[in-house]
């Protein structure tokens, strides 16, 4: 039904604003990709503008430098789009500075798969048993009647095992699997998708891991588990911190661990950004949301302001403690 109507709203617009995430990860930027491709396709107009710039680790992905960064646009009036598409975002608030785009009667589509999503758009696609976006657009492509091509399905392959860890994660379906078989059809290197998303990273990425992985604690039963990123850290190692985005899979992976945690410094005094990750018997997004974060039951965020990283860190375990 909704899927539908996301089709209707496409047939009907012709210059569409495509947008994600702020700290894009694969699958926001994969979706974007593979969306902006299949709107051309139909003869439509399609520029993809986010906040932040895609990952490292997902600079291979075809047509990637067509994505154009918020701070780079001459132009930043709204209304220059007639529709605009948001995907992998919970909120509209999530986009950024990329919300100021869209004009007071631009018609949004929000296609998400977050359980945290407001239904902020005018047309509505969420489905929360999607393990990815990616999953989503793949249905979107055979609703138009297209068949993807090499690079449309190399995207969305590649959305799919960002936020299915490969398909390690419990979000991954029998239909993730037919989907990806379906994919990997279309001529895929397989092996080099993989190790650009998840094994190659570079030297500096490497020690900044070392640095990071060094300052690891645990509660008292060993149920919780966390690291630290600091400013300093990335300084002494020079990697970025979006090469850190895989690090909380180290915690997540501690025997015993119900509740992993990944803090980071940000640019910002006083600002600091937490990634949660979750066994079966907690729901991380409940915990992101008390902090006005959201995202999965099994992966969610949140940014909270504090005096000192020592705080952020007390108010948040608290939160976790009672969960756990
Ligand atoms: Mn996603």
């Amino acid at each position: 039904m909704s899927l539908s109507k996301v089709v209707d709203a496409i047939r009907r617009h012709k210059r569409f604003l495509i947008s994600a995430h702020i700290d894009p990860e694969g699958d926001a930027v994969g979706s974007q990709l593979a969306m902006a491709s299949l709107l051309k396709r139909l003869g439509k107009k399609a520029v993809m503008i986010d906040e932040d710039p895609p990952p490292t680790s997902c600079m291979f992905l075809p047509g990637i430098r067509s994505i154009t960064l918020y701070k780079d646009l001459k132009d930043k009036r709204a209304g220059k789009f007639d529709c605009a598409i948001i995907v992998d975002c919970p909120t509209l608030e999530r986009i950024g500075k990329v919300k100021g785009l869209i004009g007071g009667d631009t018609p949004v589509i929000n296609i998400d798969h977050h359980v945290s999503n407001d239904m902020f758009g005018d047309v509505n696609w969420v489905d929360r048993k999607a393990a990815a976006t990616g999953e989503m657009i793949f249905e979107l492509s055979k609703k138009l009647r297209l068949r993807l091509t090499r690079d449309e399905a190399e995207t969305i392959y590649s959305a799919i095992l960002i936020d299915t860890g490969s398909f390690r994660y419990s979000n991954t379906s029998a239909k993730t699997h037919m989907i990806a078989a379906e994919l990997i059809g279309e001529g895929l290197d397989m092996n080099a998708i993989y190790e650009h998303l998840f094994e190659l990273r570079s030297f500096q990425a490497t020690y900044l891991l070392g640095l990071v992985l060094s300052g690891i604690k645990k509660s008292r039963d060993g149920k919780i588990v966390w690291v630290w990123l600091t400013k300093r850290m990335l300084k002494e190692s020079g990697a970025s911190f979006d090469e850190a985005e895989n690090f909380i899979g180290m915690p997540r992976s501690v025997k015993g661990c119900k509740a992993a945690l990944f803090f980071r410094e940000t640019d910002k005094k006083g600002v600091y950004k937490v990634s949660f990750r979750g066994s079966k018997e907690i729901d991380v997004n409940k915990i992101a949301s008390k902090f006005g974060g959201g995202g999965h039951a099994r992966a969610s965020g949140c940014t909270i302001k504090a005096a000192n990283p020592k705080q952020a860190e007390k108010t948040v375990l608290k939160e976790v403690a009672k969960a756990v």
